[in-house]
């Protein structure tokens, strides 16, 4: 499975890409394949898992109807036109009567189609207006609150949850609770990144020195996969954020593990040599959350790193070996990423990986 899911993630996306479209002008509605869909969450616009994505699935679909019926009927149109036009050699004479009673029909047939196709266009605007007024409507009383950063090429995390009063940060991975309402506030400290969830919402940009609003929530527990959305540069494929939504008590239980404190390994332990190579090579970019680390936001805070599905933005799964080969050598796996290859010995190397385990 865990192989399945770094070639999919790879390899695959062309595939999920090629896949998505085909549902879309299909309309078959057709899922991913059930093993994708474990491995890296769906990501399909027209399997709503919230309220907004479904509002915004019902807009597409009266676009699709509304295209489909002017594309059949120009195309009709164009044959009868073929069919039915007067036949004539090089030497007919050309027509210079005037225009008799078939003309006129055919001219009232061209009115109609003009106001027909103004109604259409009307209506579509419409249809727009209406979707985006539903979409500003999602009630938010008790909303969970969370701050998104866009990095070259990752998402940083702050929850802020106003009726437990929990804050905690993390990286790549969101968690919602079903049914509840999340206003997600947005920045970009680099250049200009693009939330977008399929099955939750549209895309939303996140601007440097700007602040964006997104407001969404999801109704069915599951998987979803999320991608920048806006071309950021030489990783920007490899920006992946995974939505985890969870039932109300599940959610509970991940939240309040995320506010805990990393522990503190037992003196003289193979895990407390590995927090002392943590201290030295990582804590200058990586916060963990107990001294002595510190609160670094060049990377991913790592706190809870071990409760994370997958590492470097959804391009690799959380795995001792995947993370191994991550630590001694990041820019040979995601180059231009602004983690350095960090020469380890062995057992060094061992220690930190034990030490990393711990952070659940
Ligand atoms: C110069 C800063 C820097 C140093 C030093 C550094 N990292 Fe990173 N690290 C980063 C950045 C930036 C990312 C995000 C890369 C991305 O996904 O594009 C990252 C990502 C990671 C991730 C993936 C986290 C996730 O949730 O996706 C892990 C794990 C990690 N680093 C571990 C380490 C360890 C262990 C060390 C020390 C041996 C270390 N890093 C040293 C900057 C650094
Ligand atoms: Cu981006």
């Amino acid at each position: 499975m865990s192989d399945y899911y770094a070639a999919a993630i790879i390899r695959g996306n062309a595939r999920h890409v090629a896949l998505a479209i085909a549902c879309l002008l299909l309309e078959t509605a057709a899922p991913l394949p059930s093993h994708a869909q474990t491995a890296i969450g769906a990501q399909n616009a027209v399997h709503p898992g919230g309220i907004q994505a479904a509002h915004i699935l019902q807009l597409w679909n009266g676009t699709l109807a509304l295209c489909l019926l002017v594309f059949v009927a120009v195309l009709g149109a164009c044959l009868i036109a073929v069919w039915r036009a007067p036949r004539g050699t090089g030497t007919t004479e050309p027509d210079v009567g005037a225009p008799g009673a078939r003309e006129q029909r055919l001219l009232r047939a061209v009115r109609w189609s003009a106001i027909f196709a103004a109604a259409g266009l009307i209506s579509l605007l419409a249809g727009n207006i209406f979707t985006g007024r539903a979409l500003a409507e999602l009630p938010a009383e008790n909303a969970l609150r969370i701050e998104l950063h866009g990095h070259s090429w990752w998402w940083e995390a702050r929850y802020h949850d106003p009726l437990t009063a929990q804050r905690f940060a993390t990286a790549n991975e969101l968690h919602l609770p079903v049914g509840r309402a999340a206003i997600i506030t947005m920045h970009s400290d680099d250049v200009i990144h693009s939330l977008w969830v399929p099955n939750l919402h549209g895309k939303l940009d996140l601007i440097p020195g700007r602040t964006t609003e997104i407001r969404l929530r999801a109704d069915h527990a599951g998987l979803y996969r999320g991608q920048c959305a806006e071309f950021c540069g030489l990783q920007h494929t490899m920006m992946a954020l995974l939505v985890v939504a969870d039932p109300p008590t599940e959610y509970a239980r991940w939240a309040e593990r995320q506010t805990r404190q990393a522990p503190q390994p037992p003196g003289g332990s193979i895990v407390q040599h590995g927090q002392q190579i943590f201290l030295h090579q990582c804590a200058q970019c990586h916060a963990i959350n107990t001294p002595p680390a510190g609160a670094a936001t060049i990377g991913p805070d790592l706190t809870h790193l071990a409760s994370r599905q997958t590492i470097a933005a959804g391009m690799l799964p959380n795995k001792r070996g995947y993370l191994a080969g991550w630590i001694v050598d990041a820019p040979s796996i995601k180059p231009g990423v602004q983690m350095p290859a960090i020469k380890l010995a062995p057992d060094d190397l061992q220690a930190l990986l034990a030490y990393l385990e711990t952070l659940l």
